[in-house]
């Protein structure tokens, strides 16, 4: 047999998330166990030959990117809920091989339960457990497995079991259960032990492949920037401090374990889920709201760094809407990222019930920076408008078949004495452009804020924005 060294097929050629993305470089730090684990779990997809029909789960933690690695089914979780989102996936297709790759916070924090029910459950899923003893992510706080007398940031003098409990111990907890088939904790700290994870690791994938269960391979994985120490430092930290505590082993094998029979799902339509969820279908639901059947469907997308008010200004757009009659909807969508990330939200307002509240092709896209015009602007319909922050936003690039309305927000807001009230300037020009909502229900919401020194200058913003759109030719917006 001949040694072949590459990168496993499972990868992306490129990993377009890290800086340079024509380079093979990842998110993580040096060091990082995460890389490890990620290369032993690619090579066990290709020898499995399971590519295909793989399902990768990340949830939130330095794992979160998970999509950016994987050449496999990709979905993201919220925190902690891998479990649940693995079983919908795993119970809808039950011959796809997923796996729920979880940290220490992710798993055993916040989503304790959400592990503890899917494992008592015994689903057919195989779940990576990274015990970096940290969250990584957030910058270094207590997670369930830092160790006694351990420093973290929510910690500094040390964990105590008298404020802070013990060490949890994921793999011996959840071998106590009945139907996990294969529980297993292994470690990164040399070679030797890397290669013992490799085996668990095909180990849990083939349990999957051969229907037998719930399978869990917990590894001991470092994190050198949650730890302060270099690489090498935080190999042997593994050996000289987390060994004791979490001692490697198997701690559940069920030989006995048989393949658990495939049983299809009833497949339904729109119909026969409304009524098996008790929700008859009514003659109404297409039945207007009180604003009349003239009044056009308006789907946004209003989008900008966080801190930028977008958030608020979808809010403000939707309830002052709601406050008339209207039908609304309003999504707000922040990267999984503690900070420096994109937000935006997904507004509908129309005159008859929503189906969903995702926008995929706006009527009308407000881009505060030029990040959010060059996402977004491709995906606004044709005969759209896309009206952007022209202070910060100066490339550009829209397709012919959108009108595009450069108003400078924050120029406008600082001449009005504060920088924090552009997206107020933006949603006058909205209500000016679509009459979306009425001027006087807006101001009736603004009068309401928390911040009541931003009155008088909100409802300035307002008709600045307002005014910025009035000069222009009266055009029909959304559909
Ligand atoms: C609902 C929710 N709560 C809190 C956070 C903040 N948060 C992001 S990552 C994280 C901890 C992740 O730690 P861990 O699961 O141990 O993964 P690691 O980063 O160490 O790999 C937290 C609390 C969030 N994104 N979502
Ligand atoms: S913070 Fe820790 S877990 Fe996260 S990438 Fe860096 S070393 Fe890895």
């Amino acid at each position: 047999m001949k040694d072949v060294y590459k990168k496993p097929d499972s990868f992306y050629e490129f990993f377009t998330r890290s800086a340079a993305p024509d380079k093979e470089a990842t998110h993580y730090c040096p060091g990082c166990g995460h890389g490890n684990i990620h290369k032993l779990i690619a090579e066990a997809i290709d020898d499995l030959d399971i590519a295909e029909r793989t399902v990768f789960v990340s949830p939130v933690g330095c794992s979160v990117f998970g999509y950016y690695y994987f050449k496999v089914g990709n979905v993201q979780a919220a925190h902690g809920r891998a479990p649940a989102v693995a079983t919908a996936i795993k119970r809808a297709l039950p011959h796809s091989i997923v796996i729920s790759y979880q940290g220490d916070g992710d798993l055993a924090a916040i989503g304790g339960n959400n592990i503890l029910q899917a494992a008592n459950r015994g689903e057919s899923l195989t779940v990576i457990f990274i015990n970096n003893a940290i969250y990584g992510m957030t910058g270094g706080q207590m997670a369930p497995t830092t160790l006694i007398d351990q420093k973290t940031t929510t910690t500094p003098y040390g964990r105590h079991s008298s404020n802070e409990g013990y060490p949890m111990r994921v793999s011996e907890l959840l071998s106590t259960l009945q139907a996990p088939v294969y529980i297993e904790r292994c470690t990164l700290e040399d070679s030797k032990n890397i290669m013992k994870t490799r085996k668990a690791i095909r180990q849990a994938l083939q349990n999957q492949i051969d229907n037998k269960g719930f399978s869990l391979v917990e590894v001991l994985s470092p994190c050198p920037t949650g730890w302060k120490l270099d690489p090498l430092e935080s190999r042997e930290w593994i050996t000289k401090s987390m060994l004791s505590v979490f001692p490697p082993g198997v701690y559940k094998k069920r030989d006995d374990a048989e393949a658990r029979p495939i049983v299809p799902h009833p497949k339904l339509n729109a119909e026969e889920i409304l009524n098996a969820i008790g929700v008859a279908k009514k003659e109404d639901s297409l039945e207007t709201g009180s604003v009349g059947s003239d009044f056009p469907t308006h789907e946004l997308i209003l989008a900008g760094f966080g801190g930028q008010g977008v958030l608020l200004l979808g809010q403000l757009i939707a309830k002052s809407s709601m406050m008339e009659g209207k039908y609304v909807a309003w999504l707000p969508s922040y990267g999984p990222e503690m900070r420096g990330g994109t937000a935006n939200c997904h507004v509908v307002v129309t005159n008859h019930r929503i189906g969903s509240p995702l926008v995929t092709n706006p009527t009308l896209l407000v881009a505060m920076n030029q990040p959010s015009l060059e996402k977004f602007a491709p995906q606004v319909r044709p005969g759209g408008f896309v009206v952007y922050d022209s202070s910060f936003v100066k490339d550009v690039t829209l397709p012919d078949h959108v009108t595009a309305i450069p108003i400078p927000f924050s120029d406008i807001a600082n001449k009005l004495g504060n920088a924090k009230v552009a997206n107020i300037v933006a949603a006058g020009a909205v209500i000016a452009l679509t009459g979306i909502t009425e001027t006087k229900s807006l101001m009736k919401l603004i009068n309401a804020l928390p911040k009541k020194e931003l009155i008088e200058a909100n409802l300035k913003a307002l008709e600045a924005g307002r005014e910025a759109i009035a000069s222009r030719e009266k055009q029909t917006v959304g559909v």
